[in-house]
Formats: structure tokens, sequence, C-alpha cells
């Protein structure tokens, strides 16, 4: 089976009750990048990249679709049965750029599941389980609104709620990290993700007046020499996001021993597969981990959580995916979305979801 068509997509998804706010970005709507593959035995298979703007990381939707088109050409006639060739052949077409080789890899991982009739996490050695426990994510806010949402979700079974903080005065963040932890303590884990955007003294002010918290500090600073600079002066766990954008910062981070865990974005690392690689770099160190990504609809959704199934349940935090923050689903019948703080595995073949073509936005470039 060899790929005899590439078609990228662009779509808007807005923001449902935006916008989301992080300590660096405030964010409408995102713009998210689909690719449909078609074989040469007429089988379809869907990805998708959305980077969450321009600023939360270095890459950046424009690019997305520029670095797709860029090695589209030379995709046409490639093999879709060999994922680990393909993403070798990219490689040596362009340097870099993970998030875009994320959405080939995907696509032909949903096309390799369906001509074998396999789920994509069976191909991936087979699920743990087939339902994972969510995590909602709160953005900036006031005391109040925030403990508000966390109570709602944690009535809603979510077991851990992620709260934003840095980018404004660190006593509003102690405020709000006070008043959600005096409202869901006990009942659900919590976990402070100030997006890059502490300085290390503040982050260390924040951790110490609240030095009795039990939370996790994500991505406290914005960089991992920073990161490794308040290991030793704060009370919390530290897990990574940002800083991981390859399978060699994950490998930087484990040997500098920066943090206690990752929150890592499959399409950011590279696609299903490279998520797979560190997947198993984390269990050779028994390093808990999330399975999420930046943004995306149902494709994305379906993917991270394929490949969160395959996770040993000790090291799996939780699953996180934009589906609660978004309008509609892609697949209107098979889409992802949480059930009382939980999120079913899809059980068709590869990813377990058929876009409707009507809502997957406007067609950008094709090749063939
Ligand atoms: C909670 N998220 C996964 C949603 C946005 O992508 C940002 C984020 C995070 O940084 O953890
Ligand atoms: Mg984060």
């Amino acid at each position: 089976m060899r790929i005899s068509e590439l078609h990228i997509y662009q779509k808007d998804l807005p923001v449902i009750g935006g916008p989301y706010t992080m300590s660096r970005v405030t964010l409408h709507s995102v713009d998210t990048t689909i690719v449909k593959l078609v074989s040469d035995t007429g089988l379809v298979g869907w990805g998708e990249t959305a980077p969450l703007g321009p600023v939360y990381q270095p890459q950046h939707a424009l690019g997305a679709r520029a670095a797709i088109a860029e090695m589209a050409p030379n995709l046409i006639g490639q093999s879709a049965l060999t994922p680990l060739l393909l993403r070798r052949h990219m490689d040596g077409l362009l340097n870099g750029h993970n998030y875009a080789k994320a959405a080939i890899d995907v696509a032909v991982m949903d096309m390799m599941g369906k001509h074998y009739g396999r789920r994509v996490c069976d191909l991936l050695g087979g699920a743990e389980c087939e339902r994972l426990p969510a995590y909602y994510a709160i953005g900036l806010g006031s005391p109040d609104e925030v403990s508000r949402i966390a109570i709602d979700k944690v009535t809603q079974g979510y077991r851990r709620v992620q709260i934003k903080a840095g980018g404004r005065d660190v006593a509003i963040d102690i405020a709000v990290v006070k008043k959600v932890w005096e409202k869901i303590g006990g009942k659900a884990q919590l976990v402070v993700d100030t997006n890059r955007g502490m300085t290390a003294s503040q982050a260390i002010r924040l951790s110490l007046a609240c030095r009795d918290i039990p939370f996790v500090f994500e991505q406290p600073c914005n960089t991992m020499e920073e990161v490794a600079s308040i290991r030793n002066q704060i009370a919390q766990p530290i897990v990574i996001d940002e800083n991981t954008e390859c399978l060699n910062d994950v490998l930087r981070a484990i040997s500098m021993g920066v943090c206690d865990g990752f929150g890592l974005k499959m399409t950011r690392l590279g696609g299903i597969n490279a998520m797979a690689t560190v997947r198993d770099i984390c269990a050779a160190r028994s390093i808990p981990h999330t399975c999420e990504d930046c943004w995306g609809g149902d494709i994305v959704a379906a993917a991270v959580l394929h490949i969160a199934a395959s996770v040993e349940p000790r090291l799996l935090e939780a699953v996180w995916t934009a589906g609660s923050y978004i309008e509609e689903n892609y697949d209107p019948e098979n889409g992802i979305n949480v059930d009382g703080g939980y999120f079913d595995l899809p059980s068709g073949p590869g990813l377990g979801i058929n876009p409707d073509e009507s809502r997957i936005g406007d067609l950008s470039t094709s090749f063939a």
C-alpha cells in the first residue's frame, strides 16, 4: 500500500467560552492543520497538528503547512506500511519540524490500522485499558473564578485539575492556589502550570508560600536551566512541558535530573511513534507523564488516546485533549469527548474516527 494523494486542510477552532488565557498567551481561536492521505488501494488516513498559536512554543500553524508542503511531493509513492522508514525519509527531506511530521505519522498509522483491520493502540503493542483518566485545564483567573470551575470539574469526575499561574502579581497566584486547594484538596490532584511564565525567584516564592500544598509544579520557568536552578529550592515536584521539543530534550531533562515527570505533547515530539519511544524511555526510569497535545480536534485527540492506552497505568498521570474547548467534533458519531472524567478509547480500526469532510475546514493544497 502506497501513498497516492496528500491533501492539506486549514480550520479555525474557536475557543468555547474563550479566551483561554495563559501567562504569555491569550487564545480566542486555534488554527489547526489537517492532513488527508489517500492510498493506492483507496484507503484514507487522517493526521492533524495544531501548535496553539505562534507563541506557546517555537512552532506555528503556517510553519506546519509549509513544512508539510515542502515534504509532500516526495511522500507520494512512499509505502504507507513502514512508518519507521517513512519517518527517516521525512528526516532526509526536512530537518526538524517534528510537529509537521507528526501529522503525517498519525495519518499513516490511521491508514495502516485500517489496512490491517486493527486499532492504532494494537499496532503499538496493545491497550492496557479501554477507559483513560482525563485532566481539566483552567485558564488564568481570580481565586473565586478558578476555584468555582475546579469544584465543578471535580464534581463531574475529574481527578486531576490543572490551573494556570505566571505573568501577573505572584500574590494573586498564591491566593488562587490556596483557594483552589481549600476547595478540592484531597479530592483531586492539583497541577500549577506557569507555561514558562515565572522567573526563578517568583517560582520559589509561590512554592514556599504554598509549601504545605502538594501540587505539581508544571513548567515553572522558561528554560530547562532555570528550572534546574530552582529544583532543590522548592517544595513541590516539577513537570516539564514546553521544554520537550524532541527526544533529545527528554533525554537531556532526564540526565540533568531537572524534573519528576513530563507533560508530553504528541505532535510536538513528532507523532505517535516518537511518543512511543518517549513512553519507553520514561518507563525505563519510572517517570510519570501525561499524554496530551497542545490543541487540535478529534484526529489529534484519538491519536493521543491510542498512545495513552499503551502506557503502563502506574506511569500514566492523565490525558488531555482540547475537545471540551471546541464547538463540534469532526466525527459526530465517534468523536472524542470526556465522560465523567474519563475518555473511552475508540473501538474502530486505525484511529477509530471518521471525520465528516464538511467539518474539516478549507482545502489548502493537494499533491498527487
Ligand atoms: C493544558 N494544556 C494542555 C492546554 C494548552 O495546550 C496548554 C496546556 C499546557 O501547557 O499544559
Ligand atoms: Mg503545560
